[in-house]
């Protein structure tokens, strides 16, 4: 079985997020979708309200499941059997990012990165500019799964009262 793993903060889910996991889905015969904790890192959302906005946001893919992590991805991939990492890419500055994580997973464990390019219609979308313009009271219905965009209203209300 060929066994795929997307891993990121997902702090929330958005449409570019939700579309890379589909196109995975249609490439791998199960999908290992990863929130990763990072106890240096503050999000807005709890680990587990993360992965429960994606398990709604992805109910439609019977192929996709899933889990959360700490510490190095390769030793979660090398652990449950992940034949590649797959990753989107946006802009210029996500590969330079992006190749460095993939080129030291291949040296420290042999682990593979696969990336698929963005669609068009989400390459300016990041969880972290949906939060900041959806905070300053922007619209931002389009660029994320329902349930996630009322999850962060809702947060952003309670952070405000
Ligand atoms: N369109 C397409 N793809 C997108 C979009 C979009 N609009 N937005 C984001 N993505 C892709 C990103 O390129 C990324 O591949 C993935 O979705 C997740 O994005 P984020 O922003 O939720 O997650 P990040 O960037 O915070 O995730 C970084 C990781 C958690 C994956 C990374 O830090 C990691 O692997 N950490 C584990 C610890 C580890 O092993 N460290 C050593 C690395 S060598």
């Amino acid at each position: 079985m060929r066994r795929a793993a997307c891993p990121g903060s997902f702090d929330p889910i958005t449409n570019g997020h939700l579309d890379i996991f589909e196109r995975t889905s249609q490439i791998f015969d199960e999908v290992v979708i990863l929130v990763t904790h990072n106890p240096n890192k503050k999000t807005m959302f709890s680990l587990d309200e993360r992965q429960d906005l994606i398990r709604e946001a992805t109910a439609h893919l019977d192929n996709v499941v899933v889990d959360s992590m700490s510490g190095l991805l390769v030793n979660y991939a090398t652990k449950n059997n992940i034949t590649a990492v797959c990753k989107g890419l946006r802009v210029a500055t996500d590969f330079d990012y992006e190749i460095q994580m993939a080129q030291m997973n291949h040296k420290i464990a042999g682990v593979e990165t696969l990336f698929l390019t963005t669609n068009p219609v989400h390459s300016f979308i990041s969880s972290s500019l949906v939060k900041e313009v959806a905070k300053y009271g922007g619209d931002v219905r389009d660029l994320l799964p329902a349930s996630a965009h009322d999850a962060l209203l809702a947060k952003i209300a309670e952070d405000i009262a």
